[in-house]
């Protein structure tokens, strides 16, 4: 067993002060039985705990470490600028540079609003669609995650399902009435829907490869059939890439599809690793956000300019040829891996990938929505999560999440990590402590 005693007693102290120890719940490694490790340092593809272990990282902070930890330009980017200061609550040029490398590199994004969270990125998106169309209902895909503003509490996945709160407390009857949960990959029950109300729809916002209720891409058609219905009824398309933008391609899932939504939110990967958020779409759209329109949003910190420079910096390196080739061939050996160390051990995977994001839903049948995501047996998710951390592989703590690889994994960390998922399959076949999980 790992010495963790470090991690434990940081741990104890933390829950005196701070909600069930953590400052975001899925960090808890509740859904996996254990309690956290607490993380001292990282270095491209590793991490280093409190107590010494290290780990290759398949989380990458969920998401925005497509590049690895301290990436040599990110890091000299922040330092370069900190030389000048942290924050001015005034314009600056920076976020000018940010602002136009991610409307040269969206396809459907013609301006764009800096903010500090996918949070705030699909709240105001949504409060943005409300007041262009006119109209309340926002209709989202159960298992979808959006953040947590509240009209987005309402069966929503990463946490929320990891927790058993899909829907929260705290959030009024009166807003959850504005919000249609759909079935993602079931454009049948969406026309449905839009046929009953589609008059008070002002959008639909998805996940185009959800995340947030473990890996799910679109079935053929799907993206497509999202933008003949929104636009058949007039209500507008939001596609959240606050993980697949800059992560399944540069132009995002839109640009790998050939899906133009209305308004995109992005993060994660557009901070380098530092707080950042991003909506936008076509000026038309986006030219109703004060100051230029009366749409309120604001952020003390929006377009902070340490968190600009550092996601700069690594569009800069995603936007050099070959990098996306380079992360697809390394997420391919992984997946390619872990399905034969499955099979081999006699366990039911079934492995999902969009590019560098995966997740294995342990289940004999096809995972294509929340339903079928749901038959996933969570508690050998929690055996194999275990037993991969205790070889030194780090993985999402819940079922309902993705592993992300990034650049800085190499062949060498990929072989060890599928080595490793062979003992721990087997532990999952063997295992008779399937009480555990939630
Ligand atoms: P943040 O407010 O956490 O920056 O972004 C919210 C958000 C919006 N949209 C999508 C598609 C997202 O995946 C997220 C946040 N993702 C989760 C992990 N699945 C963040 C991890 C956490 O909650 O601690």
């Amino acid at each position: 067993m790992k010495n963790n005693s470090k991690s434990m007693t940081f741990f104890a102290e933390a829950q005196q002060y701070i909600p069930g120890g953590v400052n975001s719940p899925v960090r808890a490694f509740r859904s996996v039985g254990l309690n956290p490790v607490y993380v001292k340092k990282g270095r491209g593809a590793v991490l280093v705990d409190e107590d010494g272990n290290e780990y290759i990282d398949y989380v990458g902070s969920w998401g925005p470490l497509i590049l690895g930890h301290l990436h040599p330009e990110v890091t000299e980017a922040i330092r370069e600028c900190l030389e000048m200061g942290t924050s001015f609550g005034a314009p600056t040029e920076r976020e000018t540079i940010l602002a136009r490398m991610i409307v040269e590199a969206m396809p459907s994004v013609e301006m764009v609003r800096l903010v500090n969270s996918g949070t705030e990125a699909a709240m105001s998106a949504a409060r943005l669609a409300r007041a262009y169309t006119g109209r309340n209902r926002i209709v989202k895909f159960e298992g979808c995650y959006h953040g947590h503003a509240d009209m987005f509490l309402i069966k929503a996945g990463s946490g929320a399902l990891t927790h058993g709160v899909p829907t929260s407390p705290g959030v009024p009857a009166e807003t959850a009435a504005h919000t249609i949960n759909a079935g993602f990959n079931d454009l049948e029950g969406l026309e449905g829907i839009f046929s009953a109300v589609g008059h008070d729809i002002a959008a639909v916002i998805v996940e185009p490869v959800p995340g947030n209720m473990g890996v799910v891409p679109p079935q053929p058609g799907f993206l497509r059939g999202l933008r003949n219905i929104t636009e058949k009824y007039g209500a507008l398309l939001i596609f959240d890439e606050v993980i697949t933008g800059f992560r399944l391609s540069y132009g995002g899932a839109q640009e790998l599809y050939g899906v133009m939504p209305d308004l995109t939110c992005l993060g994660k990967i557009i901070g380098g690793g530092l707080p950042v958020g991003a909506y936008g779409g076509r000026k038309e759209i986006m030219s109703m956000m004060s100051p230029s329109g009366p749409v309120y949003q604001a952020g003390t910190l929006s377009g902070n300019p340490l968190a600009v420079s550092a996601g700069i910096a690594a569009l800069k390196v995603l936007g050099r040829p070959g990098v996306y080739e380079e992360l697809d061939k390394k997420s391919s050996r992984l997946a390619v891996g872990l399905s034969r160390a499955a099979e081999e051990a006699g366990v039911q995977v079934r492995l999902n990938r969009a590019g560098s994001m995966l997740c294995g839903f342990f289940t004999d049948r096809g995972v294509v929505d929340f339903k079928t995501a749901s038959t996933s047996d969570t508690k050998k998710y929690a055996v194999f999560f275990r037993s991969m951390l205790e070889q030194g592989i780090y993985l999402a703590p819940s079922q309902f999440e993705a592993a992300f690889v990034s650049l800085a994994h190499t062949d060498e960390m990929i072989d060890r990590t599928v080595e490793a998922a062979g003992k721990a399959f087997k532990a999952v076949a063997e295992s008779r402590e399937l009480g555990i999980g939630n």
